[in-house]
């Protein structure tokens, strides 16, 4: 095909589709990962495999090239605003109107760390099994996490950390929480690529996600816990 040929997206099949769109997402051509989102779910596709299989799908190939020096932060950047451009349409779609409300969770990106883009998709996909979701944002110190915590009071407070740099840093929050007798008022979540179920343990939270939907099923199991514990 030659440079000047246009390619229709919606002329390509689904497995040919997907493979443009991780092009795009490389390319951070927003609107056309926008495009490509909305065909998809004109053809069947539910949110969730489109979010999995041709967004996250797209940025792990983003994610190598970036860390084996191919792609710098500046096209890293477009990467993950072509990507929000696709998450925003799903959003709504994930998020089951009128669901009844099964918890509630701050989330967080820890200080020194503004990766956001797992964390959204946390959010959005808690928000999607009905819980309600606080977004803290990115570079949260404990303070802010505290300040949070007293003013919403939710069930969960989950921390996301992109950084073996940043991660250790929800150990502060936990420790914070733990000096102040506050701990046990809350079900720790915490995830992030550079995390593993051993870390943690060992900082003391409740449970590490390894993703979204793993993150759901986890903060699912742990307000059922509550439940039986309140109603004992
Ligand atoms: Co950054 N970056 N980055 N970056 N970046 C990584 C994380 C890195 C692994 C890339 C690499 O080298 N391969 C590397 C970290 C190395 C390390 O520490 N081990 C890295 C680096 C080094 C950096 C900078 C230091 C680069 C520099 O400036 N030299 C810099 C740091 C800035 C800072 O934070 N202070 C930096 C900057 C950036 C951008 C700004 C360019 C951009 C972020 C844009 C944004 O988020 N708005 C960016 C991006 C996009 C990435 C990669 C390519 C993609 C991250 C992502 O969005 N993944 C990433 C490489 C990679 O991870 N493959 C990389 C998709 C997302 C859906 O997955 O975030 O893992 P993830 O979330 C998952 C799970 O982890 C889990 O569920 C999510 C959904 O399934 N999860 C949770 C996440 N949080 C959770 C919280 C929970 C539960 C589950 O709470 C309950």
């Amino acid at each position: 095909m030659s440079d000047e040929e246009e390619i229709i997206l919606s002329e390509l099949n689904d497995e040919e589709l997907v493979d443009q769109m991780f092009d795009d997402l490389y390319d951070g051509l927003k609107e056309e990962i926008e495009e490509g989102v909305n065909i998809l779910l004109e053809r069947g596709w539910s949110p969730y495999r489109i979010l999995t299989e041709a967004l996250v799908g797209g940025m792990t190939i983003v994610g190598h090239d970036f860390r084996d020096g191919i792609l710098f932060v500046p096209e890293v950047l477009l990467a993950a605003n072509a990507m929000k451009g696709g998450m925003a349409i799903l959003k709504p779609l994930l998020v089951e109107t009128g669901a009844p409300r099964v918890g509630k969770m701050v989330i967080g990106t820890v200080k020194g760390d503004i990766h956001d883009i797992g964390k959204n998709l946390v959010g959005m996909m808690m928000e999607g099994a009905g819980f309600e979701v606080v977004d803290l944002g990115i570079n949260n110190a404990v303070e802010s996490y505290l300040d949070a915590l007293e003013s919403e009071q939710p069930d969960i407070l989950g921390m996301s950390a992109l950084l073996t740099t940043t991660m250790p840093y929800m150990k502060v929050v936990i420790d914070t929480l733990v000096e102040k007798g506050l701990r046990d008022d809350y079900i720790v979540l915490v995830g992030g690529a550079p995390l593993n179920e051993e870390f943690g343990k060992a900082i003391g939270a409740d449970a590490y996600c390894r993703d979204a939907a793993v993150a759901v099923e986890t903060a699912k199991e742990f307000m059922g816990r509550k439940h039986n514990a309140l109603s004992a």
